[in-house]
């Protein structure tokens, strides 16, 4: 039976944000996450596309010429936000990736308490929570946040666990771990996909809790009925054999 990829230690963090059309926002979170956390920062890795708006880019490249080599730039060429998060995957270069969002919904200031839970525990995965204890929500339309309630009790059943936002995707894992695991999805159901992957390879999956603020700044790239996509890679990880999880070459040396 292949098991997972274990970290002995946390070292340092790549921050990935993935930007189509943010330019404060990405400013704000940059500086914030600098400020909390500046030294366990191996990069901030910034992966844009040929929809990213050109004020996005101004930022960008500003960010670059600011920052020098703490700011590494990545052009995706899989489409859309898994396959932007897949690519900083491979690329990432710290002992652990933090996956989160240029917009401010995933809030910059919880990067620091990320990055103390893998100190911790360094083998695990670790996520934020807006339904557990501490969490919130602020401008999350009230349709859409009895779906996601309804939606997250499904999949906690189905994986028997008491995870509470396995579709939020703002989260710190072992980069040797993401490494190894065989993705499939390339728009937003990438975010569970990241939860189920790991949780069925038996990895500690723990959660913070977090609040969520809806953003001020562009849109989001994901409209509400593209959400019943999640089912697919919810329900297919669930029946995976844990072999088929992991990419060939790692499921016999791990
Ligand atoms: N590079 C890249 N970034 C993306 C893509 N889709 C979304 N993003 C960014 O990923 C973050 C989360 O996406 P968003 O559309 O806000 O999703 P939502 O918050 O789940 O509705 C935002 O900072 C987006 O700009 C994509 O296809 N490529
Ligand atoms: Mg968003």
């Amino acid at each position: 039976m292949p098991d997972f990829p274990r970290v002995e230690r946390f070292e340092s963090a790549t921050v990935l944000l993935p930007v189509i059309n943010e330019t404060a926002s990405l400013e704000e979170t940059v500086k914030i996450i600098l400020r909390d956390a500046r030294d366990d920062i191996k990069e901030l890795l910034i992966v844009v596309c040929s929809r990213t708006t050109a004020e996005s880019m101004a930022v960008v490249d500003r960010l670059q010429r600011e920052l020098g080599p703490l700011v590494v730039v990545h052009h995706q060429t899989l489409p859309f936000l898994g396959g932007a998060l897949r690519e900083g995957f491979a690329l990432a270069r710290g002992s652990h990736v933090i996956m989160m969002a240029s917009d401010l919904e995933t809030d910059p200031a919880d990067v620091v308490r990320l990055i103390a839970e893998a100190r911790k525990d360094p083998s695990a995965v670790v996520g934020t929570s807006r339904w557990i204890r501490g969490g919130e929500f602020h401008g999350y339309s009230p349709v859409k946040l009895v779906c996601n309630w309804v939606f997250q009790r499904f999949f906690s059943l189905l994986y028997a666990t008491h995870l509470t936002d396995m579709t939020y995707g703002y989260r710190i894992l072992p980069t040797r771990l993401v490494q190894a695991i065989r993705w499939e999805e390339v728009r937003h159901p990438f975010n569970l996909e990241t939860a189920v992957k790991p949780l069925r390879l038996g990895v500690p999956v723990r959660e913070i809790p977090t609040v969520w603020r809806c953003r001020v700044e562009g849109e989001s790239q994901n409209p509400f009925f593209r959400n019943l996509e999640y089912f697919r890679i919810g329900l297919k990880t669930r029946l995976a054999s844990r072999r088929s999880i992991l990419q060939t070459e790692h499921t016999d040396r791990c």
